[in-house]
């Protein structure tokens, strides 16, 4: 393994309002950096409507978007990029299926909550989507450095 970064896969991970009242971000924290995913970006931003509408856009003719968008702006989120081999779908893994009644126990959602309106976190689709958000909440830009334990992750 050379020292120079490595372009792995990246994705989008958010704790929700609920997730960052309930002080689960180290919790949610800890289990991606346990898996061995490394982290790129993290902050605390508390978003404004039309940011969250366009980040959900997607679901804009939903029933429950009005309250989606409520729920979602209602106090601060922890907006995160994670990196790793697969990580847009190993990172929903760890989250567990959307609505927390069918998220098995051991994953973030089947072990942390009950009610798909308060599910405390988001993660990307696909890596598509993934690039997309990343943008949408990082326009700053994202840290490139090196990870001292790349060589006991990766073979
Ligand atoms: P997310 O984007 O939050 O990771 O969730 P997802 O892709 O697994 O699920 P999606 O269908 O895109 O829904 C986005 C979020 O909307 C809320 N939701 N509420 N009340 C309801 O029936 C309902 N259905 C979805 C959830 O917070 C879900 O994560």
């Amino acid at each position: 393994a050379s020292a120079a970064p490595v372009a792995r896969e990246r994705t989008y991970i958010m704790i929700k309002p609920d997730g960052v009242q309930r002080g689960l971000v180290g919790e949610i924290i800890a289990r991606f950096e346990r898996k061995g995913y490394k982290m790129a970006a993290m902050k605390l931003v508390k978003p404004s409507t039309e940011h969250m509408e366009e980040h959900y856009a997607d679901l804009k003719d939903k029933k429950f978007f009005p309250g989606l968008i409520k729920y979602m702006t209602s106090g601060p989120v922890v907006a995160m990029v994670w990196v790793g081999d697969g990580v847009v779908a190993g990172g929903r893994v760890l989250l567990g299926a959307t609505k927390p009644s069918e998220s098995a126990p051991g994953t973030i959602r089947g072990d942390l909550c009950i009610d798909v309106g308060r599910n405390v976190c988001h993660g990307s689709d696909a890596v598509e989507s993934a690039e997309k958000e990343i943008a949408h909440w990082f326009p700053e830009g994202v840290a490139e450095w090196t990870s001292h334990s790349e060589s006991w992750v990766y073979e």
